[in-house]
């Protein structure tokens, strides 16, 4: 065991100390503190996931949201289609119960929203929107930001990633909606095999949901873990270079966890030029080897034609 240091030298040391503590800069995103249900999820540690946000309208919770900055949460537009009141709108940060959030958790009242203009409904592009706190949270070990990517970033297919949520754990809600914050990882899917995937089995008149530019596909082709109704809004983060990225928005799917369904979220990257006018101080992660995205992709949602399909190493299942 070490000895403490004579409490003279403590003496002097200590406006060192204090000075540090002032110069510190302020806390990096996506880095969590911690010491260490969707469909098919399992229970997050506490501080695991410290921009993780609940949207609560009338004290129920319905949407998932993640920290950016002290007064800033992005979440799903669809979240708050036909919605002008604000006031009966709450955001929870610091909880991992939703029903007993603790006294590390804080309930924020909502100034303002800020929906995607271009947002047109339901399984469309550009489903975020952004939400600014009446007053800004202090940031602690439960309650810090997620760091968002600048469009230099790159989420290649494959990559593992994850998804959290408080939404419902079956798509038939048959099961109470988790009280713990869930958390499921998931690879992501290229938008070729999803537009595959979405295609079988599809009803034989309708046509197909089509994955949009500004879509991000990810889960399993057999289905069984999934995000749900209740995760819509929440985040899903990579890890790049040490720090958890937003990758995607929680936006829709075809049910929950049903085969060749998987989850589809909103690329956080489509819209970076759409968050920086709304928030002009927020600051983006590049990629420390700066490794850049094709520079055809990053153009308004729905101004580039589709990739051509490339060989799909994973088949559809049958259905
Ligand atoms: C929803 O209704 C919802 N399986 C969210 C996510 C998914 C499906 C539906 C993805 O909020």
């Amino acid at each position: 065991m070490r000895r403490p240091p004579p409490p003279t030298l403590l003496l002097l040391l200590l406006p060192l100390l204090a000075g540090t503590q002032e110069a510190k800069a302020p806390p990096a995103c996506g880095r969590p503190r911690k010491l260490s249900r969707m469909v098919g999820g399992r229970d997050a540690l506490e501080r695991e996931w410290p921009w993780q946000a609940s949207i609560q309208r009338d004290g129920s919770h319905f949407c998932g949201g993640s920290l950016l900055s002290p007064r800033w949460v992005l979440t799903a537009a669809h979240c708050f289609s036909n919605t002008s009141d604000t006031a009966p709108y709450r955001v929870l940060l610091g909880a991992r119960q939703l029903l007993r959030p603790g006294p590390h958790a804080v309930y924020a009242r909502v100034r303002r929203v800020e929906s995607n203009p271009l947002y047109r409904g339901m399984a469309s592009s550009a489903d975020v929107a952004l939400v600014e706190l009446e007053a800004p949270v202090t940031f602690s070990d439960h309650i810090l930001p997620v760091c968002l990517p600048d469009p230099s970033v790159s989420f290649a297919p494959g990559m593992s990633c994850w998804v959290t949520g408080w939404g419902s754990p079956s798509e038939q809600d048959r099961l109470p909606s988790p009280r713990t914050l869930q958390k499921l990882s998931v690879p992501l899917i290229d938008t070729p095999k999803c537009n595959l995937l979405y295609g079988t089995g599809a009803e034989p008149d309708s046509q197909p949901k089509a994955i949009q530019d500004d879509m991000l596909c990810a889960g399993f082709a057999e289905g069984k873990k999934d995000a749900c109704k209740g995760d819509s809004g929440g985040p899903l983060v990579c890890r790049v270079d040490q720090s958890w990225v937003q990758a995607g928005v929680i936006s829709w799917g075809e049910g929950c966890a049903r085969p060749n369904r998987p989850g589809v979220y909103i690329r956080v990257t489509s819209h970076h030029r759409w968050i920086r006018r709304i928030i002009p101080e927020l600051q983006f992660q590049g990629r420390a080897g700066g490794r850049r995205r094709d520079p055809r992709a990053s153009g308004p949602p729905g101004t580039r034609p589709h990739a051509a399909p490339r060989l799909l190493s994973l088949e559809p299942l049958p259905q």
